[in-house]
């Protein structure tokens, strides 16, 4: 039996087909308004073979020079992130159990052979609200461990239309994704995979 961490909650399959259809419409607007980039690693420039948008009034970014940060606006286009679309913010307000709206969507885009390293999410001033992910199209290998990225970890499958609830004792907790597995979902157009993570980056100001 697969034991989760404390404070992570997976909820397999709870979008159906047609609601990961209207979702996915969603955020094909996202990233014709806010084009994908490809992040880079802080020092070092090394880029991750993932590649990544936002939507909301704060954004996910990082470069060589800045590193890590959150910015009201896309690193290359220079112009304000689009809004949320409702139906994350609709999952939001039935799921995350915070009474504050999100102010960041980070839109994750995995090719076939793309995965992320294991890591923390620190980048947010507000630590007591959750962060909510959502898959959609190729199933993915998920990891997660413990506040110390020595401590054991535990894996298990994201697949297309899944909710994760991260908070409480695991919000620190290292995770990463090992690998995507390809053909395992007709959502897409071609193999890949789309990660949204809806995230409080400020405590209510
Ligand atoms: C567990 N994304 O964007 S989402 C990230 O599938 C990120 O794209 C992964 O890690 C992805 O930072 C995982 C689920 C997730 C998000 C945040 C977490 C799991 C987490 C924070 C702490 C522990
Ligand atoms: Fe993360």
């Amino acid at each position: 039996m697969l034991v989760l961490p404390k404070g992570i909650r997976h909820i397999p399959g709870l979008l159906a087909r047609d609601d990961q259809e209207a979702l996915l419409a969603d955020i094909r607007q996202v990233v014709a308004d806010s084009p994908l980039f490809t992040p880079v690693m802080p020092r070092s420039g090394q880029p991750m073979s993932v590649r990544m948008t936002n939507c909301g009034s704060l954004g996910w970014v990082t470069d060589k020079e800045r590193g890590y940060r959150y910015q009201p606006t896309h690193p290359f286009t220079n112009r304000p992130w689009p809004a949320i679309p409702d139906r994350l913010l609709k999952l939001w307000e039935d799921y995350s159990g915070c009474d504050l709206a999100p102010e960041a969507c980070l839109v994750n885009y995995y090719g076939p052979e793309a995965k992320m390293g294991l890591h923390q999410d620190r980048d947010e001033k507000e630590l007591s609200a959750p962060v909510l992910s959502i898959s959609l199209g190729d199933a993915c290998l998920f990891r997660v461990g413990g506040l110390r990225r020595e401590e054991r970890t535990v894996s298990f499958r994201l697949e297309s239309g899944d909710l994760v609830l991260i908070g409480g004792e695991s919000r620190l907790a290292f995770h990463g994704v090992d690998r995507i597995y390809p053909g395992t979902s007709a959502l897409l157009k071609a193999p890949g995979r789309i990660n949204l993570t809806l995230r409080r980056v400020n405590p209510s100001s």
